[in-house]
């Protein structure tokens, strides 16, 4: 069996919703290791545009499969809507969507957690989707979650029960303004799960080892970015999951010998939804216009994405920290029209130059050193064949490839499945 990883390189929308889907007739298996419904992956095709949250991005194809592994987190009442606006695509879902019986289950008091933690954050704030993720999170390790293989089991309501007073009581300690009627929270839950338990249950690590022996080939889909892992991102400012390629062996049961491509992806520019460091904003038309050509408003939450030049320094650190072995460039399209790009390869920290990213990122601790680039004018949207691509474009991409020390093997030219160029 080979495992492939897709990875998000950023701050997350780097565009791997519709890598997956372009990549997915070459797998037999598409898996999601970690993140939850704080995810959106976007995927275009035929004119219709498809919003995932949970469910991985190879559900549109014939023949995949397409696995929730355990480290994801799994809102029953999101999970059901992402089914129902499924629905009219007749797929066969008993089949095509497994999931795995050790993911654990965001509760209607996890969103709500968030919600007071948020709030009680003041400023200071993550930012993050209120979806429940980091609580969910926190149950899972603190060893007092509800896992999907616990429906099967008959006292799990009891559990859930412990679990939500207990979750009561902290949102009192709290002590902020949050209006919520749990009765009617746990009635759309309750209703949700009996959808959910209609789904097939498996034990995924167990599935995958038999898949191995079957020689079948997995692609493991990351959610989120790199800079946005618990451990390695820019912290507190992160989601509470691993999202770099460590975490595709935990999410799944899958050892670090059995993964073999690494598939990063970058945005030709940067963008950051939510709090936190991010050297290279832009606060400026240059950013406005990002953000107006580029569509930068998030998949879940719809909130404006901040905008800001390519960092490599960022870039760099997350390539080391995956292995990456083959980059993929987003949304080159957006810049066609700048005169000048410009290209962040160091900081200045501390009064020195340095190329790798320290501990601490905030504005305040560095400033940026560009590398000027001319920019391109062509309309790329239109193009299919790397022969067509501006010089001014392809200097940029040779540039990135020899500061990366890894090739550029794909360049994506706008949203749809066919805007897709390989190199
Ligand atoms: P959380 O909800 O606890 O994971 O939030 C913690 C931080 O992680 C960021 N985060 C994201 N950043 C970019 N994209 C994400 N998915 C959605 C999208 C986001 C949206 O595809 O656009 O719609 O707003 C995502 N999910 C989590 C989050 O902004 C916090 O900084
Ligand atoms: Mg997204």
């Amino acid at each position: 069996m080979a495992v492939d990883l897709l990875l998000g390189l950023q701050w997350g929308d780097e565009g791997k919703g519709k890598i997956v889907d372009v990549l997915t007739k070459n797998y037999d298996i598409i898996a999601r290791f970690q993140g939850g419904p704080n995810a959106g992956h976007t995927l275009e095709f035929d004119g219709i545009k498809h919003v995932l949250h949970t469910i991985p991005s190879g559900i549109f194809h014939e023949d995949a499969v397409n696995l929730v592994g355990n480290g994801v987190v799994i809102d029953p009442v999101i999970f059901k809507k992402e089914l129902d606006n499924l629905s009219q695509f007749n797929l066969d879902l008993e089949k095509k969507l497994l999931i795995s019986r050790k993911a654990h289950l965001i509760l209607p008091t996890h969103r709500l957690l968030d919600a007071a933690s948020e709030t009680s954050k003041g400023k200071a704030k993550i930012g993050s989707t209120l979806k429940g993720i980091g609580p969910t999170y926190m149950d899972k390790t603190g060893r007092n979650g509800i896992r999907v293989g616990d429906l099967e089991l008959s006292d799990w309501k009891e559990k859930y029960r412990t679990l939500a007073n207990k979750h009561e009581a902290m949102i009192d300690f709290y002590n902020v303004d949050i209006q919520y009627n749990l009765a009617e929270l746990e009635a759309e839950f309750f209703e949700a799960v009996e959808v959910l338990k209609s789904l097939t249950f498996i034990d995924s690590e167990e599935y995958l080892h038999q898949a191995q022996r079957e020689n079948k080939t997995v692609l493991a889909e990351g959610a989120q970015g790199s800079l946005l892992d618990i451990d390695f991102g820019t912290y507190p400012f992160v989601t509470s999951s691993n999202t770099t390629a460590a975490g595709a062996c935990t999410g799944l049961g899958i050892a670090p010998n059995k993964i073999k491509e690494v598939f990063g992806i970058f945005k030709a520019y940067t963008t950051r939804v939510g709090s936190g460091p991010f050297p290279t904003e832009l606060f400026d038309e240059d950013g406005e216009r990002m953000a107006k050509i580029g569509n930068e408003f998030g998949a879940t939450t719809g909130r404006a994405r901040r905008c800001g030049w390519l960092d490599l320094v960022a870039l760099k650190y997350a390539v080391h920290v995956n292995g990456v072995t083959q980059l993929m460039m987003m949304k080159g399209d957006v810049l066609s029209g700048f005169k000048k790009l410009k290209v962040c390869t160091a900081y200045k920290y501390k009064g020195k130059t340095i190329d790798h990213l320290p501990y601490n990122i905030e504005a305040e601790n560095v400033t940026p050193v560009y590398t000027e680039m001319n920019g391109w004018k062509e309309d790329l949207t239109k193009m299919n064949d790397a022969g067509q691509l501006p010089k001014e474009l392809n200097d940029y991409i040779e540039f990135l490839e020899k500061e990366l020390e890894v090739p550029i093997k794909l360049v994506s030219v706008g949203p749809d499945r066919t805007q897709t160029i390989e190199r």
